[in-house]
């Protein structure tokens, strides 16, 4: 099949980069987003969001006339919907509302022999169940009048323009035509193998990835308990399981952040309750390695009550800009609860502001007057430090490692007691 206008449904981390790839591939591209204030950014020559190289792509697709971009969609040959697909905080349930609004703007201007591709993060069944009943009301027959697919962005955040070009991609059709026409449309450009499948295959397929991602993590912040109370080294412990050719065990840390690893798995739960307890108790590891944290720092400082200590890194991973979800800043959260004051710096996100958070613009800002410091994400330049150069900017000599970034040796010889999570000094 060949396609001439596409339609991209939702500009966010995915749609934005997703829309520009095709348009600077020959399609001719609209991109749609509800909130007008993307849209103005958009055409302003602006950015709402922070991904290496999406600025140029975005202007080079916008420049060349290709990429074009509207608060609603028009007829066009394929549509893509790729909208945020989050939870509910309190009950854990997935909140499909923009999935069906972006359907349900798709819907009147459908035409036959178009196709339709799902690639928000979705439970089970969701394309044929709730997607392709919305479509109908158009009346025509999904799979018959119309092609419709599901098709998972799997690109890790900062590396997103290379890895959706590079990629394997699975393409799940609720027929084989309709994954055919899947793999038509994403042959325009991705490089990597693009493997047809059905469409429910398709969803377990990202969420079988993430959540093995997850639970893999849970078992090593699990070790990292274990080590703790035996009095070993998890770092060393890990590192030397992993010389057997069939062992890869993952780095404790203090706990799993970001919009996918820590959501997706609460789709398969929420879908099967009564047959998943195994992914369940894996996000309950990781959604409590924060109060282990927390625990760890209290056991370093002797109390938490009225210290002063800096966190260093606010971010849900190593040298990203994005706070969602960040383990890091609900082990902020709960040192403040428990008496500390907490300053933090962030050196990807200095103008991020949290609620109740003291986030401050320099490390020396964080350090003077602070009792400890505590390393919560790996961020390159943090692992640089020269302890002999920190030991000089605080009045205390507490530092707290969650993420294994300080040479141990070199900070105790500068003058630091360390504690590090995984490893058992500080006994309870
Ligand atoms: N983490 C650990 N220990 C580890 C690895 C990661 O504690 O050994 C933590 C990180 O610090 C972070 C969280 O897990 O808080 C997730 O980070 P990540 O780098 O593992 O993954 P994400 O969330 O940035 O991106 C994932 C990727 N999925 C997989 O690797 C299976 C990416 O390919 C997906 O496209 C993305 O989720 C998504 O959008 O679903």
């Amino acid at each position: 099949m060949k396609f001439q206008k596409l339609s991209v449904l939702g500009l966010g981390y995915i749609g934005l980069p997703t829309a520009s790839t095709f348009a600077t591939h020959g399609i001719e591209v609209v991109g749609v987003d509800i909130n007008p204030h993307i849209i103005e950014t958009l055409q302003s020559g602006g950015l709402h969001i922070h991904e290496p190289g999406l600025r140029d792509l975005v202007q080079d697709a916008i420049k060349s006339g290709m990429l074009r971009v509207a608060t609603r969609p028009e007829p066009a040959d394929a549509f893509i919907i790729a909208v945020p697909t989050p939870f509910y905080d309190s009950d854990k349930h997935a909140d499909m509302r923009a999935v069906i609004s972006a359907a349900e703007a798709i819907t009147p201007h459908l035409q036959k022999g178009n196709l339709v591709v799902l690639e928000s993060t979705s439970p089970p069944r969701t394309t044929i169940d709730l997607v392709a009943p919305i479509l109908e009301k158009s009346g025509l027959k999904a799979g018959v009048d119309f092609h419709l697919a599901y098709s998972p962005e799997r690109v890790l955040p900062g590396q997103i323009l290379r890895e959706l070009i590079e990629n394997a991609r699975v393409v799940g059709g609720i027929t084989p035509e309709s994954a055919q026409a899947g793999y038509d449309l994403y042959k325009t450009f991705v490089k990597g193998e693009v493997i047809k499948t059905n469409a429910t295959t398709a969803e377990m397929v990202k969420l079988m990835e993430n959540t093995y991602r997850d639970v893999n993590i849970a078992i090593a912040n699990e070790f990292s308990r274990l080590a703790d109370k035996f009095g070993i080294d998890a770092w060393e412990a890990i590192s030397l399981a992993n010389l057997h050719p069939r062992v890869e065990i993952l780095k404790p840390g203090p706990g799993v952040g970001g919009h996918c690893i820590s959501v997706d798995p609460w789709f398969l739960v929420e879908a099967a309750p009564e047959i998943t307890p195994f992914i369940r108790t894996a996000r309950e590891v990781n959604d409590s390695q924060p109060k282990f944290v927390v625990d760890l720092v209290e056991r370093a400082l002797g109390s938490l009550a009225g210290k002063k200590i800096a966190a260093l890194g606010l971010a849900y991973k190593p040298n990203v800009d994005d706070l969602r979800e960040s383990p890091a800043v609900e082990v902020v959260r709960l040192l403040q609860s428990a008496g500390a004051s907490v300053k933090a710096y962030e050196p990807f996100a200095l103008s991020a502001t949290l609620p109740n958070i003291n986030a401050v613009s320099t490390l020396e800002e964080a350090l003077e007057n602070a009792d400890a410091i505590l390393l919560l994400v790996a961020h390159s330049q943090f692992k640089a430090f020269d302890a002999q150069e920190i030991v000089k900017m605080m009045p205390g000599h507490i530092a707290i490692d969650t993420v294994n970034g300080w040479d141990a040796e070199a900070w105790e010889e500068a003058g630091f007691e360390l504690a590090r999570l995984g490893v058992s000094e500080f006994k309870v």
